[in-house]
């Protein structure tokens, strides 16, 4: 199941007076919500995210630093397609775009990425690395 983040729309006025809910459900169980994995100012929130084959998970920065999602190229199930907020083809790709500023997710912006292949996905946030601000998310059959 596909699902549209919904930032665009009206949704957003009242995302904040919700937004302590909205971190207790991700797109598996089709919720009203607008992002599934929210950023603080040094961690992915939740760090775990457990979805279905087809799902897009979708991103939030809902800090006010830059973030980014990026995933490590040994992190991914065979067959798997790498994946990055700015699109880049691999891991290496992305840490050289960040040295010059491209890929972060900006503060309200979002990402999203639709998971294809079963099994677990490691992240990391390349400016927050050495804080530890790493994700997983974990797709099903
Ligand atoms: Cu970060």
């Amino acid at each position: 199941m596909n699902r549209r983040s919904v930032l665009a729309s009206g949704a957003l006025a009242t995302a904040g007076a919700v937004s302590g809910c909205l971190a207790m459900f991700n797109s598996a169980g089709g919720d009203a919500d607008d992002y599934d994995v929210g950023m603080t100012d040094s961690a992915f929130d939740p760090e775990t995210v457990t979805v279905a084959v087809g799902d897009t998970v979708v991103w939030k920065n809902t800090s006010g630093r830059s973030h980014t999602v990026t995933a490590y190229d040994s992190g991914l199930p065979d067959g798997a397609d790498y994946f990055a907020s700015g699109g880049f083809e691999d891991e290496q790709a992305a840490r050289d775009a960040w040295k010059r500023g491209a890929g972060g997710i900006v503060s309200g912006d979002t990402y999203e990425h639709a998971f294809d292949v079963a099994g677990e996905y490691e992240y990391v946030c390349i400016p927050h690395e050495r804080q530890a601000m790493t994700g997983t998310i974990v797709v099903e059959e």
